[in-house]
């Protein structure tokens, strides 16, 4: 590992607007792509675009960067990654606030897709970024073959029926109960957690680092415990915070009786919580220097995030 400077929080906002100027970039080809394929029907790409280019945190992407950086990748090996990761999330909020999942009419600070269009139009726009998200990966030309079909395993595998989807199904199921611990985490691993988890990976694999490589099993625990105290602060912000900070409503987990960690164990040990799985994430690259800062200092914002 070289020696560096350490990174401050300045540097790491810096740092954080390049990288979301690069995944922006990339976002926008793909939805440039698209929308040269549909000309007759300009809807869908305008559609796609209105969700995804305005407005996020791209979290997930800066996760993808940031351990890809610690791994020794350049941020070129780690643009698409990031621009896919991206685009499944994205996916995942215009379909969670369709009328048959939350019925949200406000995301990003803004309408929700089926509001601003209709709710087929969000459909469709949903399953082409998933789908698109997979090409963008399958069609990347630089990448080792190996780690490539790796990551587009692990990726279908956080994303469908053995990861976020299945997450989803459970929290529908919770609705209205009072979950255990376990039960509840084991909800949120799948439903947020696997994705961020994901995001993380693909970054190592970009980077070339197998299962072999002692670094791609730090990052996996990082990537773990990150992804499930992810959630935890999302639970507690949506009891804390503001319709106005949030970009979307609001104590609406209280209101529809959804599973919530700070609901059910309280805020104080809400917080408890989140801030063990920050330290066991922290305790994880431990062993690194400079160049997991990007990492660490994502690892914080997750953990305190306030929107
Ligand atoms: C397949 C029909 C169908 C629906 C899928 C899988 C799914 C619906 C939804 C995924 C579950 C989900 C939306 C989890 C919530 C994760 C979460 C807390 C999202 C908010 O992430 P942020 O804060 O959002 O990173 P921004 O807007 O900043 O990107």
């Amino acid at each position: 590992m070289h020696a560096r400077q350490p990174m401050n929080i300045t540097a790491f906002e810096l740092w954080s607007q390049r990288h979301c100027q690069r995944v922006n970039r990339r976002l926008e080809q793909a939805v440039s792509a698209i929308s040269d394929h549909t000309d007759g029907s300009p809807v869908l790409a305008e559609a796609i675009g209105y969700a995804l280019l305005a407005g996020g945190k791209r979290i997930r992407p800066l996760l993808v960067y940031a351990a890809g950086q610690l791994c020794g990748a350049a941020p070129e090996q780690l643009d698409t990654a990031a621009a896919a990761v991206e685009m499944v999330h994205c996916y995942s909020l215009i379909h969670d606030d369709l009328p048959a999942m939350d019925n949200d009419e406000l995301r990003r600070g803004k309408p929700t897709l089926h509001i601003a269009f209709d709710e087929a139009t969000a459909i469709l726009a949903g399953d082409a970024l998933l789908t698109e998200a997979f090409a963008l990966l399958a069609n990347e030309s630089h990448a080792d073959v190996r780690m490539q079909l790796q990551g587009i395993a692990m990726l279908a595998q956080a994303s469908g029926g053995r990861g976020m989807v299945a997450g989803q199904l459970l929290d529908m199921r919770m609705e209205g109960t009072q979950p255990h611990t376990q039960a509840l985490e084991a909800m949120f691993a799948l439903k947020t957690g696997a994705l961020l988890h994901a995001s993380a990976m693909l970054g190592v694999l970009a980077a070339g680092r197998g299962n072999n490589d002692p670094t791609h099993q730090h990052i996996s625990q990082f990537g773990q415990a990150i992804g499930l105290c992810f959630q935890i602060q999302d639970d507690i912000i949506d009891v804390t915070s503001s319709t106005e900070l949030l970009g979307k409503p609001q104590g609406s987990d209280a209101a529809r009786g959804k599973p919530n960690y700070a609901l059910t164990f309280g805020l104080d040990n809400a917080r408890q919580r989140a801030d063990g799985l920050y330290q066991t994430a922290m305790q994880a690259i431990r062993q690194y220097d400079h160049a997991a800062d990007p990492l660490r200092q994502l690892g914080a914002l997750i953990s305190r995030r306030d929107h």
